[in-house]
């Protein structure tokens, strides 16, 4: 006999949270009968390219301490940020798990030693996450990292976006992208909405600037690129790094050229720096997040093909526009002046 149950997760980077569970003899187990039965399993610290693990059980439904003492915690932050990340698909888009077929995927959580990396696997049909090197980062299980994994698998659904060249640079941004709106839809009070990527993976982290990426200004990574295709802009580059064109162009539809809410003023967030401007657009205003992301999730599921290119996706966000909003809107125009502005033309 078993029924769906509801538990609790004291988690590493939300605090307290509710997390859907299943009971079963014995006990609870971390499986999620509400969303197509996703389950969350120990790997073990074993390889990164694991496809299993054992599964989760629990006498009183409360999972995790807080802190990665206790194996279950980080378990609770995955459970969570896969069941946001289907939430959010499912009122959002009405799109009903990563293959639109109503089943749920498997996440691996202690996966690998001291792994700084988290990753999807569409032959599993299961994430990974590994538990940081416990020394500047810790398990890679916070929200934007779940959606922007779960939905690697939603781009091997519906386009096949390749991994290299610009296709690999729009499969990472529509990993970041859809990762950044689930961790906006929540807006957990200890990991508010932002557009920077991975900044709950720090241990220490206290002006909450650090980050893998920041969608708002790439070269503050080191790597991402801001212009296509100037400013060295190397096609067959790492799709973390070529992402950045795709990236920009979502913050800047989505907000505008504006430096985020806690970024100051200062030149290191300058957005209207000559490093960072493109064509010379630096007054460009956003639609806003919900329409953004309309966009995006249209020219994924209807427009984009493995090959898609950055012109060409210019042209399928154009076209995913004008079928939401009409060739006359507000919001074509902006879909095209913001790539204008990351140099896609
Ligand atoms: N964390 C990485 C990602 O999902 C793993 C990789 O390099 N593919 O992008
Ligand atoms: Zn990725
Ligand atoms: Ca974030």
């Amino acid at each position: 006999h078993t029924a769906a149950a509801v538990g609790t997760g004291n988690t590493l980077t939300l605090g307290t949270v509710t997390l859907d569970t299943n009971s079963v003899t014995g006990g609870y187990e971390l499986k999620d009968t509400t969303r197509g039965n996703g389950y969350t399993l120990d790997n073990h610290n074993g390889a990164t390219t694991s496809t299993t693990g054992t599964q989760y059980i629990d006498a009183d439904n409360v999972w995790g301490n807080g802190s990665n003492s206790d194996r279950a915690t980080a378990a609770a932050d995955a459970h969570y940020g896969v069941a946001a990340t289907w939430d959010y698909y499912k009122n959002t888009f009405g799109r009903s798990g990563i293959k639109n077929d109503g089943v749920g995927a498997k996440s691996l959580v202690h996966v690998g030693t001291n792994w700084v990396n988290a990753s999807w696997s569409d032959g599993c049909f299961c994430m990974r996450y590994g538990d940081g090197d416990g020394v500047t980062y810790r398990p890679l299980v916070a929200l934007d990292v779940a959606g922007h994994e779960m939905t690697h698998g939603v781009t091997a659904a519906v386009n096949g976006l390749a991994y290299s060249m610009d296709a690999g640079g729009l499969n990472e941004a529509s990993s970041d992208i859809m990762g950044t709106m689930v961790e906006f839809s929540v807006n957990n009070a200890n990991d508010p909405g932002d557009w920077l990527i991975g900044e709950e993976i720090y241990i220490s982290n206290p002006n909450g600037t650090k980050a893998l990426r920041q969608m708002f200004k790439q070269n503050l990574d080191g790597g991402s690129y801001v212009c296509y295709p100037k400013k060295g802009f190397r096609r067959n580059d790492d799709p973390h790094y070529t992402s950045g064109v795709a990236n920009r162009f979502a913050y800047l539809l989505s907000e505008g050229a504006v430096v985020p809410a806690g970024f100051g003023a200062g030149t290191s967030y300058n957005l209207t720096a000559s490093s960072l401007v493109c064509n010379g657009d630096t007054a460009i205003a956003g639609i806003g997040r919900a329409k953004t992301a309309a966009i995006w999730y249209r020219a994924m599921d209807v427009y984009f093909t493995s090959s898609t290119t950055y012109p060409q996706a210019r042209t399928a966000t154009l076209n995913a526009a004008k079928d939401l909003y009409g060739l006359n809107s507000a919001e074509y125009s902006a879909v095209a002046r913001a790539w204008s502005a990351a140099g896609v033309n």
